[in-house]
C-alpha cells in the first residue's frame, strides 16, 4: 500500500490534488468514489463529512479541500515545488481560484441547490468575469505565479477545464489557451488525465 491515499471522481475537484502527487513522483493510491456512495457510505463519510471529493489520508494527516491538500502537499515535499519561494501571491491566486471561481462555477452546475432559474446565468457570467481577471493576469507571463509550475497552475488546469461548458469556452482566451496547453504538457497532469479516464481536447495535445 501507498503512503498516500487520495480519494476523487474523475474530472471533480480532485484532478489538481491528483496532478499534484503525480508531480511530485510519491506513491499514491487513487481511489475513484462516485458521489452516492460518497455521500452514503459511513467509512467515507468518516474521512469527510460533507460526502464531496477529495479527501487525502497521509498518514494519521486526512485532508479535504482540493487547495489544503495542495498546500499540505507543497509543504510536505518542498523538493517539488509546488509552492514559489515568495508565497503572498500563490496565496491569493489559489485563494481567489478556490473561494471564488469554484464556487461560482459550482453554482453554475448546480444552480438548483443555491435558488431560482437566475442562478445558473448569472453564475456563468460571473465565471466570466473571473476568467477575465486571470487572462489579463497571465498576458505574458507563463505560470500563474513566478518562475516555474506551481500548485496553483494545476488548480487553474482544473478550472479552465470546468470552464470549457462555458459559452464562449475558458479556454478561448489567448493566455488561458497557453497556459492550459503548457501545463497540461506536464508528466504529472498527463498521467492525472490517463489515471481518471479523462479526454484532452485535440487543439491542446
Ligand atoms: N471546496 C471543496 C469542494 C469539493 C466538492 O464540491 N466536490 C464535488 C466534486 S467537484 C463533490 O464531491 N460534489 C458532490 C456533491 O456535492 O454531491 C474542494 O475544493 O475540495
Amino acid at each position: 500500500m501507498a503512503s498516500m491515499l487520495l480519494y476523487g471522481r474523475s474530472g471533480s475537484a480532485s484532478m489538481a490534488p491528483h496532478a499534484a502527487l503525480a508531480e511530485i513522483g510519491v506513491d499514491y493510491d487513487l481511489v475513484l468514489i462516485e458521489r452516492d456512495e460518497a455521500q452514503t457510505d459511513p467509512g467515507y463519510l468518516a474521512l469527510n463529512p460533507l460526502g464531496v471529493v477529495p479527501t487525502l489520508v497521509d498518514g494519521d494527516v486526512v485532508l479535504t479541500e482540493s487547495a489544503a491538500i495542495l498546500l499540505h502537499l507543497a509543504d510536505r515535499y518542498p523538493e517539488a515545488r509546488l509552492a514559489p519561494e515568495n508565497r503572498a501571491q500563490f496565496y491569493r491566486w489559489l485563494v481567489f481560484m478556490t473561494n471564488t471561481l469554484q464556487t461560482t462555477l459550482l453554482r453554475m452546475f448546480y444552480p438548483e441547490r443555491y435558488g431560482d432559474e437566475s442562478v445558473g446565468p448569472r453564475a456563468t457570467a460571473e465565471a466570466g468575469r473571473h476568467f477575465d481577471l486571470i487572462e489579463s493576469h497571465l498576458a505574458g507571463r507563463e505560470w500563474l505565479v513566478g518562475e516555474h509550475r506551481t500548485g496553483a497552475d494545476l488548480f487553474l488546469l482544473m478550472l479552465t477545464d470546468w470552464g470549457s461548458e462555458l459559452d464562449p469556452p475558458a479556454w478561448d482566451r489567448p493566455a488561458i489557451r497557453a497556459h492550459f496547453r503548457r501545463t497540461l504538457a506536464l508528466p504529472g497532469v498527463q498521467r492525472m488525465f490517463e489515471e481518471e479516464g479523462l479526454e484532452q481536447p485535440e487543439w491542446a495535445v
